[in-house]
C-alpha cells in the first residue's frame, strides 16, 4: 500500500509519489533551517500594492448575493479540514475532540500592541454581521455560505500594525490530541496561511465565527476561521491560534507542499489553470435529491468580486503571481 493510500489522500488532492518525495526533501530542508520560520520569504517579493480606493457602497455590494445558499447540512458535511482527515466526510464524522473554549489567539510581529488574547476579548465591542459569500475550492466545487463574522480589519487595527507589517501570517492549532490526523504528515503542520496587508485589511475579508447564525462547528473551523471570498478555499484557514504581522511574504502550508501548484495569492482566476486541471468552471454543491453536484457553471474572475478587489492587483502579473 502506498503512503497516499494509507493516508487516504485522493489523487486529485496530492500528487504522485515523486512529488511527495520532493516535498519530504523540502520539509527536511525547512527543518534544517528553522530560522526561516514565519518570516521566511517564499520567493522573490512581488511589487508593492498600488493605492486603491474603494467606496463603502462598493465594498458593501459584495456582502450579499442573490444566489441560493447551500444547505446547512451540506456546508457542514462536505469539508476540507485535513487535521481531521483528508476525506470530505472525515471532519464531520470525527469525534468532537476540539476544545474551542477557552480559546486564545496570539497576535504578534510588527505591531505596537502584541498580545495573547482570549477569543471573547478579541471580538469584544465588535458587532457580528451576516454576509453571504461564495467559497470556491481548487478542486472545482463551490458553495454559497451565509457567514457570521467580523471584518478582519477591525480586529487587526486594535494591535496597531506598524509600517513594517507588509503581510499577515495565520496559524491553525496543531494538537494531535484534539486533531487526530495531525499525527499523519498529510501537510507540514501547523496549517499556515497568509495575506498581503491590504488584502487582510480589505472590507470583504472576514473573521468568521458562525454559519447560518449558528456558531461554527468543529468541521468548519471553530471557533474562528478566515474567509477571503475572492481566493481559493484553502486561503480560508480554520481554527486560528496565531496571527503575525510580518515583513516578508510568509510561507503557507499548501505552497510549501506544492510550490508549483499553489501560489501565495491564489486569487480565483478562470484564466490560470491549476497545473493538473482547468479552473474555468465549477460545480455548486447542490444537495438536491441524490445529486451532490449541480451542473457546471463558468468560474468568474476573483470569484465574482472583481469590482471590489481587482484594484489591489493593478500592475501585478496574475500568471506569475497566481
Ligand atoms: N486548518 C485548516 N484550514 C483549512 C483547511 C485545512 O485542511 N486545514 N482546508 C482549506 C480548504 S482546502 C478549503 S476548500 C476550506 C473548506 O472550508 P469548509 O470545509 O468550511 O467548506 O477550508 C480551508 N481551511
Ligand atoms: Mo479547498
Amino acid at each position: 500500500m502506498s503512503l497516499r493510500d494509507a493516508l487516504k489522500i485522493p489523487a486529485s488532492q496530492i500528487t504522485d509519489e515523486s512529488v511527495y518525495m520532493d516535498r519530504r526533501r523540502l520539509m527536511a530542508a525547512f527543518a534544517a533551517a528553522p530560522a526561516l520560520g514565519l518570516s521566511g520569504c517564499v520567493e522573490a517579493e512581488p511589487p508593492a500594492p498600488p493605492k486603491t480606493t474603494l467606496t463603502a457602497a462598493q465594498a458593501k455590494s459584495g456582502y450579499r448575493t442573490d444566489e441560493t445558499p447551500t444547505r446547512y447540512e451540506d456546508i457542514t458535511t462536505y469539508n476540507n479540514f485535513y487535521e481531521f482527515g483528508t476525506g470530505k466526510a472525515d471532519p464531520s464524522r470525527a469525534k468532537r475532540t476540539l476544545r474551542t473554549s477557552p480559546w486564545t489567539v496570539a497576535v504578534g510581529g510588527h505591531c505596537a500592541k502584541p498580545g495573547k488574547v482570549a477569543l471573547e476579548d478579541l471580538l469584544k465591542g465588535l458587532t457580528a454581521e451576516e454576509r453571504v459569500y461564495r467559497l470556491r475550492c481548487v478542486e472545482g466545487w463551490s458553495m454559497v455560505i451565509p457567514w457570521l463574522g467580523v471584518p478582519l480589519a477591525s480586529v487587526l487595527k486594535r494591535f496597531e500594525p506598524t509600517s513594517q507589517a507588509k503581510f499577515v501570517a495565520f496559524t491553525t492549532l496543531a494538537d494531535p490530541r484534539q486533531m487526530p490526523a495531525v499525527a499523519w504528515p498529510a501537510l507540514d503542520w501547523p496549517y499556515r496561511e497568509g495575506l498581503r496587508i491590504d488584502e487582510a485589511m480589505h472590507p470583504l475579508t472576514l473573521l468568521a465565527i458562525g454559519i447560518y447564525g449558528k456558531p461554527l462547528l468543529q468541521q468548519n473551523g471553530a471557533p474562528l476561521r478566515l474567509v477571503v471570498p475572492w481566493k481559493y478555499g484553502f486561503k480560508s484557514i480554520k481554527s486560528i491560534v496565531a496571527i503575525d504581522f510580518v515583513e516578508k511574504m510568509p510561507e503557507t502550508a499548501w505552497h510549501q507542499a506544492q510550490p508549483s501548484e499553489y501560489g501565495f495569492f491564489s486569487n480565483v482566476n478562470p484564466d490560470v489553470d491549476h497545473p493538473r486541471w482547468s479552473q474555468k468552471s465549477e460545480r455548486r454543491i447542490a444537495g438536491t435529491g441524490s445529486k451532490l453536484f449541480a451542473d457546471r457553471i463558468p468560474t468568474r474572475m476573483f470569484n465574482g468580486y472583481a469590482e471590489q478587489v481587482a484594484g489591489m492587483y493593478r500592475g501585478l502579473d496574475l500568471r506569475k503571481w497566481s
